[in-house]
């Protein structure tokens, strides 16, 4: 049993990192927290029940409550979160110490961006989906608080870059280590997919909403937007993976099969998720098919990094399985410790990945997306990957990096697994019944549940499939009450364990390391860890395949003034 120890403050005396990381992945569990209420009346909303009318006094519309949903989880969450515990194992991998004040900063900047922009969504000021596309025009705050957060991430990039070069020169010659070089590259594709975000808040967003400026073209708005839009759930996947190639072999009681894949795969992130936005625009008008085709192509080449990563990490799991007494084909999987809830959220994040990943190739072919565009199928796929995989696997993260840095034990571990399995079932159920729902032609972003012909046409047709959501929405209301109960209850917990129960950082051991046999650097690795190089690759192959259209769509510009339609 816990018992109470030394003061809170003194937990973070030998690693003062400790303290700004937990401080960023709480306020994103926050926003999380918020964020999610809309979830369970969005899938009602799809299963024909409008539960919308309870909240009216409060919040003004589906889109507002979409909106929310959107910003608060997609953007805010993932982020703030990320920012947090990568810092952390970088910090902790490499043994440096991030430059504090700067750390401090980003925070800083991530919360006044935060309570910015939350200001007009509360208000109904800036109900313009989580994508802001224009014409739509939300108040000025929200966009110089998405500006921000932006901002924010842009100098997290800057902290790990500087880490990781201090570690460089400290260590002539030797190889990264690889959950250090995981993190770096991360960091390095999110900040070349960020410039388009960047480019769209600071010269069109923001002056267009202040007034400064007529009107902005939608065409180059979304182009921008999807420039960072399809990178940016790389930047939500990549932390999930480098908590299974770097921690979750250990947890499951193995080690990583392969070094070196690992760090090919993410060299392939780093090249291959920026250059693939168009694959949003299928249906956008001005994009010549040329330019489409070979966003297309990329965006095929991006899904070898992913499929390596279900390999490698499969494998690593049978070792781990094995090593255990597992037989035979699948015995292993039984061997795994499925009583840890940290594992088993990891787990069932990735087998929902690879139904995602599957959808996903559906999604980017030119000629299959005109089947599933702008229905239900979308959000029913993305949250297999960006709902499921990667808010599993940082709830799953949290649930051990809360405890090692709070010195607090996880608060009802019985219930934080309920809590994940009741999760993954919820949105497997949701998945499946949006999936079919979308393929029935039902659209996405729609009041349904208010129509009068909500039981005509399609939606009669989709029936069947409404049960599916309806089951979803009470599995995950139960799901989410479940997580949000552990980790609140984690935070406010008095108890307090000794030293020795304190988990440590899982770091895993690869079999085959970085290292030959006779001590010496393999020359793959040499290769790979000339991260500057491979950074400088991926810009030079995003302004291949981005300019050619943008400077055709900067000089044939067609300003729309601003609309608001809610
Ligand atoms: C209780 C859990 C959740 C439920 C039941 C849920 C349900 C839904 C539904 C039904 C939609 C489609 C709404 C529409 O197109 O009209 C949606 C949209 C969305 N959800 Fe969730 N969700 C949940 C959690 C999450 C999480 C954890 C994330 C991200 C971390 C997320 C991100 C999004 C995004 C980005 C959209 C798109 C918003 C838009 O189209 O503007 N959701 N959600
Ligand atoms: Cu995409």
């Amino acid at each position: 049993m816990a018992v109470r120890t030394a003061p809170a403050d003194n937990i973070y005396a030998t690693h003062p990192e400790k303290k700004v990381a937990l401080y960023f992945m709480v306020l994103g569990f926050i926003a999380l927290s918020i964020g999610v209420i809309f979830g369970p009346f969005q899938i009602f909303n799809y299963a024909g029940i409008d539960l919308y009318p309870a909240l009216e006094p409060l919040f003004k519309s589906y889109y507002q409550g979409l909106t929310l949903h959107g910003v608060l989880n997609a953007i805010v969450f993932t982020q703030l979160f990320i920012q947090g515990s990568l810092l952390y194992l970088q910090a902790r991998d490499s043994n440096l110490r991030p430059q504090m004040p700067v750390a401090w900063a980003a925070w800083w900047i991530a919360l006044i961006g935060l309570a910015l922009a939350a200001w007009p969504l509360l208000t109904n000021d800036a109900t313009v989906l989580y994508t802001f596309y224009p014409p739509l025009q939300g108040h000025w705050a929200f966009y110089v608080g998405a500006a921000l957060i932006i901002v924010s991430s842009l100098v997290s990039v800057y902290l790990s870059v500087e880490m990781w070069v201090r570690w460089k020169r400290q260590n002539p010659g030797k190889p990264t280590p690889l959950v250090t070089f995981m993190i770096t590259a991360t960091w390095m594709m999110w900040g070349l997919a960020a410039m388009g975000l960047v480019v769209e808040t600071v010269f069109f967003l923001i002056p267009w909403s202040l007034g400064l400026i007529k009107g902005v073209d939608p065409l180059i708005a979304r182009s921008l937007f999807w420039w960072s839009g399809h990178p940016i759930v790389y930047f939500w996947l990549l932390p999930a993976y480098v908590s299974w190639y770097g921690l979750l072999p250990k947890q499951a009681g193995g080690k990583l099969v392969s070094d070196s894949l690992a760090r090919m795969a993410f060299l392939g992130f780093l090249a291959f998720s920026t250059p693939v936005g168009f694959h949003h625009q299928f249906a956008d008008p001005g994009i010549s098919a040329f330019w489409k085709g070979v966003h297309t192509v990329l965006t095929m080449m991006v899904a070898v990094p992913s499929l390596m990563t279900a390999f490698t990490i499969a494998a690593s799991l049978e070792l781990a399985g094995r090593s255990k007494g597992g037989k035979g084909a699948l015995g292993w999987i039984r061997k795994l410790p499925w009583n840890n809830p940290s594992v088993v959220a990891q787990l069932l994040g990735a087998i929902a990945f690879i139904f995602g990943g599957a959808g996903g190739i559906v999604n980017a072919s030119f000629t299959l997306d005109y089947v599933v565009h702008n229905t239900t199928w979308i959000p029913g796929h993305f949250h297999l990957p960006v709902a499921t995989a990667s808010t599993l696997t940082f709830f799953g993260i949290a649930f051990w990096l809360i405890p090692h840095i709070t010195h607090k034990p996880l608060a009802a571990p019985r219930t934080a697994l309920a809590g994940v399995w009741w999760w993954f079932t919820g949105m497997m159920f949701m998945a499946f019944g949006m999936h079919m729902m979308g393929l029935q032609g039902v659209p996405r972003r729609a009041h349904i549940s208010a129509m009068n012909a909500a039981h005509d046409g399609i939606y009669a047709s989709s029936a069947f499939y409404m049960v599916f959501n309806a089951v979803a929405g009470v599995l995950l209301t139960v799901a989410a009450t479940m997580l949000f109960y552990v980790l609140f209850a984690t935070l406010l917990s008095r108890r307090r364990l000794t030293p020795d129960q304190v988990p440590e950082i899982p770091f895993a051991e690869a079999i085959a390391g970085p290292v030959d046999k006779d001590g010496n650097v393999k020359s793959g690795i040499k290769v790979m860890d000339r991260l500057f190089f491979w950074w400088g690759f991926a810009v030079v192959l995003v302004l291949i395949v981005y300019m050619p259209t943008l400077v055709q769509l900067f000089m044939h510009m067609v300003p729309a003034p601003g609309m608001r339609l809610w």
